[in-house]
Order: C-alpha cells, then structure tokens, then sequence
C-alpha cells in the first residue's frame, strides 16, 4: 500500500509517458520505502565480522522486477501501474545493468542476491562504468557493436554519496572516485546489502589558469583523463587487453575500495589491521592489485612492511576462473612503475618474501615469481599472499592442483579449496519462469525460494497429468520466446519445434563452431534424404564476441549465414531452423532458458571452469547435451548421467593425444565431417570476401604460428556429438524424455548459489 502511494506520487510529480518514467516511478518507491532499512542494515554490518566482494564486473541485468519479486509486492504495484493505464512489463524496455562480460560478472550477481537472502554481510564493489558490455546487432550476418549508454535514462536505484568520495593517486595523475550505491534486497527484504561502485572524475574539474588565459580545450583536458578510467568495461572475455587503462580501471577501484573500507573502520574507532573481522574475496586477478594497495595503506599508518604484508595474508582470498593461458593476467614492469609507482616498492618486496621463503623451504623459484622478467604475475602475487585460492567447478579445482596452479598446491596445499558455482534461483526460476515457479510451489510449496533442495520434492509429483501440465508450461515459454524472437529478430519459430538453445560468450574453447557444423552435417543428411524420423529442431544462439577476435566473429558470420539459408530451404525447413538472437543480455537470458529443450554446453573437455548457464537452463527443466566439463560434470552426477546427453573425450584423453592429435586424419576418414567442414571453403556460405571462412577452415586443418590444427578438437568428437543429439533427437516427445527434463529441475538444488555463499562463508569466509 505504502509503495502504491509512493508511484502515485512519483507519477505525478514526473509523469509516465515512458516506460523510462514508470520504471523511475517504481523504482523511486521502492528506494524510499527501503531507505531506513538498508542503512540499519549497513549499520549493523558494521558490528562482527564480514566480507566484500571485490569484482572489475557486476553483470546485474535489470533490478526492479527481481526486487518485486524479493520484497514480495509484485501484485500491489502492478495493480498500482495498471490503475494509470500502464503494465509492468513496459518495463522490460529499460536497459539491462551490463557491467560485465559474462560468467564472472554474473557469478558476481548471483552471489550478491544470495548473501543478503542468507542475511550475509557481503557488500560488493566495483567499477560504474559509463558504458557497459556493448550493444549487438548485425548487418549482413556480421556483428556490429554500438555504445551501452545504460544511464541515458537515469538510474533509479543507486545513490551518488559524494560525501564518501576518494582520491586515487597514480603516477601521472590524481583523481577523485565517487561511490554510487546500489540496494541488495534479500529475499523477503530479510536483509538489504550494498553494492557500491566508483565513478572516476576529475579532481578539480577546470584548469582554471589554461581556462582564463583562452585554451578552452586544453583545459577539458584533464577533466576527459579522469572521466576515461570509468568509462567503459573491456569487452574481453577470456582473453587478455594487456593497455594500460584496463591496469588503470583495476588500480582505481581497488585503491578507492581499500581507501573505503580503512575510512569507515577509523570512524568506528577500529584498527586497520583487519585481519580478524574482515575477509575481501577477489574475482579473479582484476582486483588483485588490493593486496599491495593495503600493504601500501598499512605503512603509510606506521605499520611495518612484515606487519603488514602478514596482515595481508589474513585478509585475501582468490576466486580464479580460468586455465585458458592467454587470460592469465601479466603487466609489464614498466607499465606499472609509470600507473603504479608506489606499488613497485611493494611488490618487489614481496617477491623478495616469497624469495627467501622458497629459500627456507628449499623449493626452487619455479613459474612462482611474482615480479621477474620485467613483468608482474598477478595470479601468483594472489596465491602467495591469498589464504584461501579456489577453482569453481570440481574438475577445475582439480586442473588448478594439477596443472594451472601446481606449484603454489605442492607450496600451500591447505589453502586450496573448491567453490562450484551456483545461480540465484529467485532470478533463475522465480523471475524468469514464473509459470513453473507455480507449478513447483502447488506441488511442494514455496520453500524451495530459500531452500533449492526441496526441488527434490518434485519426484513425488512426476505423474501423467504432471508431465502433461509440465509440458503445457515449457511450450508456452517457448511461444511466448518465439513470439519475442520474431518481434526482436523477425524470424518465426514454431513452439512444437525442439528448441536446442547455445548462449554463452563466443569463444573457440566453447565450440559454438562444432555445432554449426553439426547443424550443416544435419541439413546435408535431410537433402540426400537420410534421417527419416528426424524431429523439427530450431537451433537458438546467443553470444557476444569481443570486437577484436577476429575468428570468434567469423563463427558469427558462419551461423548467419546457415541461418539464411536453411531457414529459407522449403525441402528442409519444415524440420531446420536455426537462430543467432542479437544482443543476447541477462534479459533475454531469463526468456531464453525458461524456453529451451536442449542446453548445448558442449566446450573441450578441460576448457570451460564451471559455467553457470548449465545450472540456469537444468533448474528450468533443460535436459544437458554436453561433454565432460566444468560443472557439467556435477550436474549429470546430481541428475543421473541416464538423464542427460554427455559425449565426447573427457580430459584425459585429450591431454594424453593432445602432442600426437592429426586433425587431418579424423577429416579424411568421416565423409561427413568433410562434407560440413567444406562448406567453410566450397561457396556454400559466402563470407563477403573477408576470407574469413577460409581462416576458420585453415584453424582446424593447418593451424597457426602460435596453435596447432584443432586446438580445441572438434573433429575428434563431432561423431560422437551427432551421435548425441541424434539420441536426444529420437527420444523427443517420448514421456521417458519428459521424466528426464523434470529431473533436471528436481535435482538442480545443489546449484544453487545460496549453497555456493553458504560454503564460502563457512569454509572460507568464517562469518
Ligand atoms: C582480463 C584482462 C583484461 C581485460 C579483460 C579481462 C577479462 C575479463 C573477463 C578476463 C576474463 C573475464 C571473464 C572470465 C569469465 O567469465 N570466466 C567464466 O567464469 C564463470 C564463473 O566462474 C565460469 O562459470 C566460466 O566457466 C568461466 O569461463
């Protein structure tokens, strides 16, 4: 009711010609209804001991219909926007909130929600980027990327606290870093946390002398300097941007968080030495530079380096979330000595530690260092100072130990640990699918919104008429996707298709490139008549790929491509269609995973860390067609293998052929292979004379300078992998398959990422 008069309010005094209007006038309500709360809540994490989630990404997506959901007044404020002629889903125009890239700046979401539903004190801090990931679209199959000016509109649920403003001190420059913060509203509003992210400007706007003496222009120019560094995330994903403005963004928000944290730790009268009330989680290595930041921050306050590098160790843990070689982070000495200088000093006196540590001990330098070669490692600054270093996935921890990190395990291994991911399922079922949200709470009540293993509840109701409601459920999540793909894409779909659904980033490793070829081995095998039972699928892609990955866009390009012809095949298309959605976002996410039939998580045995977007489509009732990877691994033991579709090498035998694997010799001797691969070089699909089709053909056939044919052995399991969907194919429709997609979503409780929050902060964390 309170909330309901708020909008009243805020509709007046603003209107609501715009979706953007509405969205300002819910949004406002909410922020001032939970305005007292959030600050008793910040209040009282003040007391006892705590966490911070230190991420360069946060991949929120859109924040008021989830925070409805959590507080629970979905139904008083659509009653409310409908009594001025409005509907809540007007609201699904507003941008998303994209800070991220994806996995690891969703994760970072995710984790949020779930630590102030489990009434956690974690509060996050990052960077407020003026343009997040890019906006997609294509022209002529090809990606073409467009500023996210995401705030056009305003942004209703931070507060700019200029008060609480910073300065960060580089070597060249000085700059101020002003907080926005942002409510995280458990479920329930039991707990309301804080996400707060820097915005860099300038420390005294105006050159005023360069302004009076009539260089108008010059004098901006600082004012632009400062602005940069918070203007726009890196659309790297997996790969490494190596400039010097991304070491500039990762010092800036790190120094500025650091800066924040001793503050407010001063004001209630505590010590800076931390180490027994405060653990900061880092997100990989973004944030690693946190670590000589505080030692730097220590000794400015008297404290001896020793004091201070020990104190460090008791404050930092490491997420990593790749073994891919290229993403591990390096700096060049240089660089940091001109961005970075005070923390040279620093660093070399930590590698000087670690030196005479291995001394003591006797273990060699090894891959260890820490500053050598005129270069800064910061994955191994993390693990020499970090108590506690965690993989996400069970294999991938178990990569890590053994191969990525093994020196640092045989070194610590007390400090390792395993954190499998998990996914919110307040936004991952109850947003996102809420006709199977109710279907799931008639059954075995609400409970599972705080507690994902009473899913498990769900076994006891997969009789006839379940199956049959079931079903109903997903085919009207596939129309109403099929309705917004053809309003967004202008392709139709029909909803008695399968739908086999990829979204995920592009990259080589996750091998969007095998499923377009088994796509074209498909469509081949329908012309020459063969497949004769072959249920109508709709092949759905969503990904992004970074601008300058020249190969990842040109499976892009390829997709388009198939699409453009397949979909126009009347030989074939009343059984083949396939799909690239344009910019694919967490919003087309919450429609897309509630719709799919098959999630394609099909990445080289090894290469992918956990995914996340596994566990998304699982709980939604998705059967998995993937390789033995990541969690995917998990998510077959926690289902049943028999439930789900897993094929291909696992890593073992991939390491054991990877030096002797001829990529040629699988080429020659499947006829069908070489029919699809063909299609990249033989004027089957045209790639507007970039040759970059025939780049592609040569990746897999000759390889390049710096990777062998293959690298991420395609064509070792593309029989295999027909073989599996031929499988999932035939068993379509079947009241067997039925009972498979059910136990997906009965058996998706351990992935939740209140279960993940609840192991960090038991194992790790110790709040
Ligand atoms: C590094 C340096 C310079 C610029 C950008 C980057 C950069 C940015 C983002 C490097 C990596 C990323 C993102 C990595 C990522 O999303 N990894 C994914 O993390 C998920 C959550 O743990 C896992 O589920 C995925 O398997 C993993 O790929």
């Amino acid at each position: 009711m309170e909330t309901a008069k708020a909008i009243e309010k805020y509709a007046a005094l603003y209107g609501v010609h715009t979706p953007a209007d509405l969205h300002s006038a819910v949004s406002q309500a909410v922020m001032e209804e939970i305005a007292v709360k959030w600050r008793a809540d910040q209040t009282a994490a003040e007391q006892g001991r705590r966490a911070y989630y230190l991420s360069a990404e946060f991949l929120m997506g859109r924040a008021v219909f989830n925070n409805l959901s959590n507080l629970q007044i979905v139904d008083e404020v659509r009653a409310a926007v409908e009594r001025f002629g409005g509907k809540l889903e007007d609201m699904e125009e507003v941008p998303d909130m994209a800070l991220g890239n994806g996995g690891l700046g969703r994760l970072a979401a995710c984790f949020l929600d779930s630590a102030a539903t489990l009434g956690k004190p974690l509060d996050g801090y990052g960077i407020r980027y003026q343009y997040g990931i890019f906006k997609q679209r294509f022209e002529n199959g090809f990606q073409v990327e467009a500023a996210d000016d995401w705030t056009a509109a305003g942004d209703p649920w931070s507060v700019r606290r200029y008060g609480e403003r910073v300065v960060v001190t580089f070597g060249d420059m000085r700059v101020l870093a002003v907080p926005y913060d942002t409510p995280i509203i458990g479920y329930g509003a039991k707990t309301i946390n804080t996400l707060r992210l820097w915005q860099a400007e300038p420390l005294d706007g105006f050159d005023f002398p360069a302004f009076d003496s009539g260089k108008y222009l010059k004098s901006t120019a600082g004012r632009e300097a400062a602005e940069r560094i918070s203007s726009v995330l890196y659309p790297n994903d997996n790969t490494k941007a190596g400039k010097a403005l991304r070491l500039r963004q990762e010092y800036f928000f790190t120094s500025a968080s650091l800066q924040d944290i001793l503050r407010r730790r001063k004001a209630a009268g505590k010590s800076p030495l931390m180490g027994d009330d405060v653990a900061v989680q880092l997100n990989d290595t973004h944030p690693v530079f946190a670590i000589p930041e505080y030692v730097r921050l220590l000794c400015a306050e008297g404290v001896a380096f020793e004091q201070a590098f020990a104190e460090a160790k008791k404050v930092f843990a490491y997420t990593n979330h790749t073994v891919m070689a290229e993403a591990l982070e390096k700096w060049d000495v240089a660089t940091v000595k001109k961005i970075v200088p005070a923390l040279l000093p620093i660093l070399n006196k930590i590698e000087r530690a670690l030196e005479n540590e291995l001394r003591e001990k006797n273990v060699p330098l090894g891959r260890k260092a820490i500053v050598a070669d005129k270069t800064v490692h910061m994955a191994n600054l993390a693990c020499y100072t970090a108590y506690a270093v965690n993989g996400v996935a069970k294999i991938h921890t178990e990569i890590l130990k053994a191969d990525t990190l093994s020196e640092w395990y045989a070194l610590y291994p007390e400090r390792f640990f395993n954190m499998t991911n998990g996914i919110t399922q307040r936004r991952w079922l109850a947003t996102a699918n809420p006709k199977l949200a109710a279907f799931i709470t008639e059954r075995v009540g609400d409970g599972w919104l705080t507690d994902l293993k009473t899913l498990e509840g769900l076994e006891q109701h997969m009789g006839e008429r379940d199956a049959a409601e079931f079903v109903a459920i997903k085919r009207a999540n596939k129309q109403a996707l099929a309705d917004f793909i053809e309003q967004k894409e202008g392709v139709r779909l029909d909803p008695d298709f399968i739908f086999d659904i990829q979204i995920k980033r592009l990259h080589e490793y996750k091998r969007q490139l095998l499923n377009a070829l088994a796509i074209v081995s498909t469509y081949q095998r329908l012309k020459d008549g063969e497949l004769p039972d072959f249920k109508p699928t709709a092949y759905i892609f969503g990904a992004k790929s970074a601008p300058g990955y020249f190969r990842a866009k040109a499976v892009i390009k390829y997709i388009n491509e198939i699409a453009r012809k397949l979909n126009a095949d009347p030989q074939t298309n009343d059984r083949l269609r396939v799909v690239f959605v344009s910019d694919y976002n967490v919003s087309y996410a919450e429609k897309l995973v509630a719709a799919g039939d098959v999630s394609e998580q099909i990445s080289a045995a090894g290469t992918e860390a956990s995914g996340t977007g596994n566990m998304k489509l699982m709980l939604n009732g998705a059967v998995t067609l993937g390789t033995y990877d990541g969690a995917n691994i998990e998510i077959a033991e926690a289902a049943g293998e028999e439930n789900n579709y897993i094929f291909g090498a696992r890593v073992e035998e991939l390491d054991a052929i990877r030096n002797t694997y001829e990529a040629r010799k699988f080429y020659e001797a499947d006829a069908r292979l070489k029919a699809a691969v063909d299609t990249l070089i033989d004027g089957t699909f045209d790639d507007g004379g970039t040759g970059m089709f025939r780049e592609l053909y040569d990746s897999l056939l000759k390889g390049a300078s710096w990777h062998r044919p293959d690298q991420y052995f395609l064509f070792r399991d593309f029989d295999d992998y027909m073989r599996a969907r031929l499988r999932v194919n035939a068993d379509y429709g079947t009241p067997q398959f039925v009972r498979k997609c059910m136990m997906n979503t009965a058996h998706a409780g351990r992935f939740s990422s209140d279960r993940t929050i609840g192991e960090y902060c038991r194992d790790i964390w110790k709040i």
